[in-house]
């Protein structure tokens, strides 16, 4: 299904598409007129599918996407933007928690999708595989990766699936004030010395292409758009989303006397839109495929999270059994 040079490794194809039974077309008359789907409600077993893996993967993106940033924690310059910072991190558990939830009401576990995880069955968003040189790199995260992410995140509010639509909206109001504190990191570090304008330059460098690419496959190379538009679970295609965080960020550098590392990068007046140049898809592809430059690191440290909680885990079981074990006495 890829062409062009993407070669994605393929997730979970099996599922049907354009069904055209009677349920499924009772389903999408409901889609159609904008009715939120709910948990309980006869669903086709692809929309199901298709949300547990987008639901997932984007869980899964927030809660590695803790580790770029934290690993900054220790080291930020003031006690003000080391408490900014822990708290906007603690936001990112939070976002993984509120979708791993939405998730569930599918009808799939914690643990079989920590599980898919771990074991690199499930994908999670490429961007948090590259790595935080700098203090910059955290300016730039929170400007242009929780920027993209409203831009994605925002039409998903309105996405057919109630639980998901209903997450969105708290985790696009926390994302805006991460994008502001970004921004506000830019801003202190280019209105600073040379030497920190330059830091800003080299981070703007660094994090452009890798969230330009967020967004994901274009529309004629993303295998799963078409289905998920027609099911309510996309609203805007993954191009049109791409162009709409160019257009909005292209200005914002400018604001702050940094330069886009795109020669190509071009007002055209007749589009009313930025064009951009070519984007290396096969970077993309070969970060999809594990072989970012932070890959093995992240999930290292997600596969070490899960070992250091067993105790944890063993702990909530024993009590839960020793409840268990109490309630049927006092039963009997
Ligand atoms: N990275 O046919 P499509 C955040 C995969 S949250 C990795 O276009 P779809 C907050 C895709 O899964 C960021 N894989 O797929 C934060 C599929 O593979 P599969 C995450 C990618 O699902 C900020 C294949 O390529 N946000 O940043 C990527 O229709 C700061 C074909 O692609 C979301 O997850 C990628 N970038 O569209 C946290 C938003 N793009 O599953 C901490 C919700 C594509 O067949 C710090 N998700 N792939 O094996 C979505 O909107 C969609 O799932 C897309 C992909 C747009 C990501």
């Amino acid at each position: 299904m890829y062409t062009q040079g993407l070669d994605v490794p393929a997730g979970d194809r099996s599922i049907p598409v354009f069904a055209d039974s009677e349920p499924d077309q009772r389903f999408q008359a409901r889609v159609d007129a904008d009715e939120k789907i709910e948990p309980k409600d006869w669903m086709p077993e692809g929309y199901r599918k298709t949300l547990i893996r987008q639901i997932s993967q984007h869980a899964h993106s927030e809660y590695v996407g803790m580790l770029p940033e934290g690993n900054w924690i220790t080291r930020a310059p003031s006690l003000r933007r080391k408490a900014i910072l822990i708290s906007k991190v603690q936001d990112e558990a939070g976002h993984a928690l509120y979708l791993y939830s939405a998730a569930e009401t599918l009808g799939i576990g914690r643990a079989e999708m920590n599980d898919q995880l771990l074991t690199g069955r499930a994908k999670y968003s490429s961007i948090f595989n590259y790595p935080t040189l700098t203090w910059a790199d955290v300016g730039a995260i929170g400007w242009l990766v929780d920027g993209a992410a409203i831009m994605n995140q925002v039409p998903i509010c309105r996405c057919s699936y109630g639980p998901y639509a209903r997450a969105m909206v708290r985790v696009c109001r926390e994302e805006s004030f991460h994008q502001r504190q970004g921004y506000e990191i830019m801003l202190a570090l280019s209105r600073g010395s040379a030497a920190q304008k330059e830091m800003a330059q080299a981070a703007l460098n660094r994090w452009w292409w890798p969230s330009v690419m967020m967004f994901g496959p274009s529309d004629e190379n993303s295998p799963h758009s078409a289905q998920s538009m027609r099911w309510g679970i996309k609203k805007v295609s993954n191009d049109e989303l791409r162009q709409k965080f160019i257009d909005v960020t292209v200005p914002q550098a400018e604001f702050l006397g940094l330069t886009v590392p795109d020669p190509e990068l071009k007002w055209n007046e007749e589009r009313q839109h930025y064009d951009i140049g070519p984007i290396d898809w096969a970077e993309f592809a070969a970060v999809i495929r594990g072989e970012g430059p932070c890959n093995r690191q992240r999930l290292e440290a997600r596969r070490k999270a899960h070992d250091d909680g067993a105790w944890v885990r063993e702990a909530a079981r024993a009590h839960a059994e020793k409840r268990a074990a109490r309630m049927a006495e006092a039963a009997e």
